[in-house]
C-alpha cells in the first residue's frame, strides 16, 4: 500500500489542534477520541501522532516505543471505558480499516475501539 502521507487530513489537523476533538486520551505518541458518528455506544479512535497512513506502514516505520504506546493505549482506552468485564456486558471489537478495500477513509491510522452493545459476528 502507497504510505505517501497527506498532513491535510481531518486527524492531522486535530493533532495540530486545527480541529477540536473529544479527547479519552492522550499519551506520549497517541491520542484517542471519541468517534464524531459512533456506530456503538463506546466508539473511540486511537491514532499515533507520527505521520502514519496505515497499520501496515506504522508496523514498518514506528520505533519500538511508539508501537508499544500505541498498543498500550488500544487497551487503556477497553479500561477507561469499562469494555475489559467477562460478564455480559463486556467485550470489545478493535478495528482498522486500510485503503480502498478496507474502505479507509482519513489516510491516518487509526484503531476503532467499539463495545457498549452486542457487535455480533464479524467474520464467518
Ligand atoms: O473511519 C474514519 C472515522 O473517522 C469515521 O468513523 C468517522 C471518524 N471521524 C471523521 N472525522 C472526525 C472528527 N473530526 N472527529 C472524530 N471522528 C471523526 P475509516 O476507518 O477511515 O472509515
Amino acid at each position: 500500500m502507497a504510505h505517501d502521507y497527506d498532513d491535510q487530513n481531518i486527524f492531522a489537523k486535530i493533532l495540530r489542534g486545527e480541529i477540536p476533538n473529544d479527547t479519552v486520551l492522550e499519551t506520549e505518541h497517541c491520542l484517542a477520541f471519541n468517534d464524531i458518528s459512533p456506530q456503538a455506544p463506546v466508539h473511540v479512535l486511537v491514532i499515533p501522532k507520527g505521520a502514519y497512513v496505515s497499520y501496515d506502514h506504522f508496523a514498518a516505520e514506528a520505533s519500538d516505543a511508539e508501537i508499544a504506546d500505541f498498543t498500550r493505549a488500544i487497551g487503556e482506552v477497553c479500561r477507561i471505558k469499562d469494555l475489559s468485564g467477562a460478564d455480559a456486558a463486556g467485550g470489545f471489537r478493535v478495528i482498522s480499516n486500510a485503503g480502498p478495500h478496507g474502505s479507509q477513509e482519513v489516510p491516518h491510522l487509526h484503531m476503532h475501539v467499539l463495545g457498549g452493545r452486542p457487535l455480533g459476528r464479524l467474520l464467518d
